[in-house]
């Protein structure tokens, strides 16, 4: 940072003269020299392959515990330092889940933090499969899961490698999809987030804002103003979408509204008092749901993850979060 921001100077003393004056303040400055780096699709489309390589990581499963293991020992890597929180939920159902929220914070000591949240934990049933028979199979949650957690994993590998001025934490929730099959029992979704937003993982946490992003990988997915963000974090959620259409991702990041969605934010908010944009894919005109075809099916699986839509929200996350200062 330092270093750029002195090449930077340097540059401006050689260009020549006569050109805005204002811009050559040291203040100025800083603000244009903020080196946001390359989010990079590939790393992050690993990290969501990896993930599904697992199989379904339903609670209570091998391939549940394996990949907690592979997100905290993956954080660990990247120089996080990582907390466990391990949780018994009643699922609605009266299942006992064996959770576990992990954690990876960077400069833990500082008071301004961001925290990215993603649930890391799959359906245990594909009961929005066009075909019943596949009602009971767990699904793979490619782009239901691993797309936010994969893109979070890059971004901490790049935290890791040149640190923004705020704290980061990366939040890994568990225990988000095993919600009821009745519409009308919201409570039995996102566990492992109201978990976490009732003990944080540090007594008294707190951050700036929160962003969570849930279903960030599908093909030509879209990014409307959800509900609950558009009344609890509306100053952050347009930052956000500000920032992706000036990096030319406005295809993606569609400027009108969605729906309000029972998630994982709603908790961090009602909860932990941190206002926290969701990130979700809003498929305005699908019969099947508005969250894309492939929502709660078999075919939520890695044909249906596309490295741009990773990028445009990879990158633009990257992008708010260097110019916090
Ligand atoms: C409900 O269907 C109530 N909420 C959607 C939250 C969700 C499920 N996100 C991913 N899977
Ligand atoms: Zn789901």
């Amino acid at each position: 940072m330092m270093l750029l921001t002195t090449a930077f100077l340097l540059l401006s003393a050689f260009s020549c003269g006569g050109g805005n004056k204002a811009n050559t303040t040291n203040e100025q400055s800083e603000k244009m020299v903020v080196n946001v780096p390359q989010f990079d699709a590939d790393s992050a489309y690993l990290y969501v392959k990896n993930q599904v390589d697992f199989g379904p990581r339903v609670p209570n499963t091998k391939g549940h515990i394996a990949c907690g293991n592979y997100l905290a020992q993956q954080l660990k890597e990247f120089g996080a330092q990582v907390t466990d929180q391990y949780a018994d939920l009643i699922a609605y159902d009266g299942t006992l889940l064996k959770a576990r929220n992990i954690i990876g914070s960077y400069k833990p000591e500082s008071k301004k933090r961001i925290a990215l949240f993603a649930h890391w934990d799959t359906r245990p049933w594909a009961d929005n499969d066009p075909d019943k028979k596949n009602h009971k199979t767990p699904i793979l949650g490619a782009n239901d899961g691993a797309s936010g957690v994969g893109a979070l994993l890059e971004i901490a590998r790049l935290v890791h490698q040149q640190q923004p001025e705020l704290g980061i934490d990366i939040i890994f929730l568990d225990a988000e999809d095993y919600g009821a099959h009745d519409q009308d029992n919201e409570e039995s979704w996102c566990l492992g987030a109201q978990y976490w937003a009732r003990n944080p993982h540090v007594q008294g946490y707190n951050a700036r804002f929160g962003i969570l992003l849930d279903m960030v990988g599908g093909k030509d997915a879209t990014f409307y103003y959800e509900g609950y963000s558009s009344e609890t974090a509306r100053s952050e959620m347009k930052k956000i979408w500000k920032k992706a259409h000036e990096l030319g991702y406005g295809k993606y990041f569609v400027k009108a509204d969605g729906i309000p969605v029972t998630d994982d934010h709603l908790y961090v908010h009602q909860l932990a008092r941190i206002p926290c944009v969701d990130i979700i894919n809003y498929d305005a005109n699908n019969e099947r749901s508005s969250f894309g075809s492939t929502w709660h099916t078999i075919n939520d699986t890695m044909d249906n993850i596309d490295r741009n839509t990773l990028k445009a929200v990879g990158q633009t996350v990257m992008d708010v979060i260097y110019n916090e200062k």
